[in-house]
């Protein structure tokens, strides 16, 4: 491959899947670039090396004033914008941008653009799946999965993407044909360093768009835009004419448009509350796109839920086991705890990294929906402290601990829920490898090895 030499300087900063695909894409491009990464050795190192043996690849700590000269930075997402080197060459005049920017220029068919705190990666999952089952050739990725500029492609007629706070903030706009932000609560604020900053990161989501679509229990997903931009609204309440909400009749919960029942809440296969906001989202989304209810609704009726979100793993003694790993922030770990806290009383395993969040509100919401909790990890013993024998409760150091002592805690008709309110780096992998040590647990104690 030949790369056209020009005097734009082109700098990607990182080496984990976006380093690659922005790579990848200003290659196919013909366009001349370089990559950075500050660590020694970056995850996609090897795999740069065999496919751009020829394109410079400088690894270890930044300098200062490494970029001042540089025209363009492409930005991966886990690399703050406050790093020195890239908040000077931006003083500098430097053009600072992501992966989506390159994406909004080059894609050719509408997006359905999804952010918010929580529900993003089932929301974006289920849309893709209405999408296929219309018939429709859609592309689905971003945050979840396949990194966006790795799905473009000229077959595509929709693309449905999962955008993060971190992808958002380095955008110029997203032009999506619809957008939402799902709902927002504390997280990243490590990152972000506030909650309005981390807001307006979000909100980056709407600029450009031709519709969005509102969480109407929830103000702070609420955009600021022209009154060309039609507007549509989910919620949990009954919905007015043209939206999508919740309305009870004989006997049963029923997802509605305006005064239509599309389907009664039981015939889905989700737990909690939480969860049937998301579908009424994907259902609002797929509608403003045009595709056809029925191949939504039985799309929906299809769907299994992705893995450690809110997913039942096994009934032992009596009790529900609950695997909600993804529950990462406050705001999820509260969502869960009162969706499972409708049918459940809840013995709550929670804890490790708080990224900067007040962890309050989560053991306010404990007390109303629980039986005990169990904690763990960095934030274990704030937890503990916050909880303030209110509740029975206990601190340990591994998952089959836990486990052991919910079981302990849990009686008979009980769910014993897994939503941490933080991220799992001080004790597991990831917060995949958290579920597992907890799928694993649960299985140990189901077949009575649990010590
Ligand atoms: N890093 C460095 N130095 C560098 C470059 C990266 O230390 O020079 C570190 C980052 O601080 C981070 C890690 O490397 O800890 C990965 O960062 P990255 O930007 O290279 O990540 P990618 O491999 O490109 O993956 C990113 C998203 N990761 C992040 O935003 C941290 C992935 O989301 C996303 O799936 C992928 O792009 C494709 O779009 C992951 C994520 O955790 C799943 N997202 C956060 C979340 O969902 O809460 C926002
Ligand atoms: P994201 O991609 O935004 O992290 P996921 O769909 O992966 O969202 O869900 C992550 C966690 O967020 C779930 O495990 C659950 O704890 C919580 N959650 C899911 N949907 C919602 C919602 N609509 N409101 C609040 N919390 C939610």
């Amino acid at each position: 491959m030949s790369l056209i030499a020009s005097d734009t300087q082109r700098v990607v900063i990182g080496l984990g899947v976006t380093g690659l695909s922005c790579a990848r894409f200003l290659a196919n491009k013909g366009l001349s670039f370089s990559v950075v990464d500050n660590r020694e050795t970056p995850p996609g190192v090897e795999r740069f090396r065999t496919e751009f043996p020829e394109v410079n690849l400088t690894l270890g700590a930044f300098s200062p004033g490494q970029f001042d000269s540089v025209d363009e930075l492409y930005v991966s997402p886990g690399v703050s914008l406050r790093e020195p080197a890239i908040a000077s060459a931006q003083q500098a005049g430097a053009k600072i941008s992501g992966d989506l920017d390159l994406f909004v220029e080059s894609a050719r068919a509408p997006v359905a653009a999804i952010t918010g705190s929580n529900g993003k990666s089932t929301v974006t999952t289920l849309l893709g799946a209405m999408a296929q089952e219309a018939g429709v050739k859609v592309a689905v990725g971003g945050n979840l999965g396949t990194p966006m500029l790795d799905l473009l492609s000229d077959e595509c007629e929709l693309y449905v993407l999962e955008l993060s706070s971190f992808q958002l903030e380095r955008c110029a706009t997203v032009k999506a044909e619809i957008a939402t932000v799902l709902n927002v609560s504390e997280d990243h604020l490590d990152h972000h360093g506030s909650l309005i900053a981390y807001h307006q990161a979000k909100h980056r989501i709407f600029r450009g768009c031709r519709q969005a679509l509102i969480n109407r229990d929830d103000m702070l997903t609420h955009p600021l835009v022209p009154d060309s931009v039609r507007q549509w609204s989910f919620g949990l309440q009954a919905p007015g004419r043209e939206a999508f909400g919740l309305r009870e009749a004989e006997g049963l919960t029923w997802l509605c448009f305006g005064d239509d029942r599309l389907v009664a809440a039981d015939e889905i296969h989700l737990a909690g509350r939480h969860n049937l906001a998301n579908a009424l989202a994907a259902l609002a989304l797929g509608h403003a796109l045009g595709l056809s209810m029925d191949a939504m609704l039985k799309a929906l009726r299809d769907f299994r839920g992705l893995p450690h979100r809110c997913q039942h793993v096994a009934d032992v003694s009596g009790v529900a086991y609950y695997n909600d790993s993804k529950g990462t922030n406050v705001g999820a770990a509260i969502a869960s705890l009162r969706g499972l806290g409708d049918r459940f009383r809840v013995v709550l395993l929670a804890g490790g990294q708080a990224k900067g969040a007040d962890l309050e509100p989560l053991v306010e919401a404990l007390q109303e929906v629980g039986r005990a909790a169990v904690f763990f990890g960095e934030s274990a013993l704030v937890l503990n402290e916050l909880l303030d024998e209110k509740l029975p409760s206990r601190c340990v150091s591994s998952m089959d601990e836990a486990v052991e002592a919910a079981s302990v805690f849990a009686q008979s008709g009980d769910a014993v829920l897994l939503s941490p309110a933080c991220a799992s780096f001080d004790m597991f992998r990831n917060y995949e490898h958290r579920g597992d040590c907890f799928v694993d647990a649960v299985n140990k104690l189901a077949k009575g090895r649990l010590h």
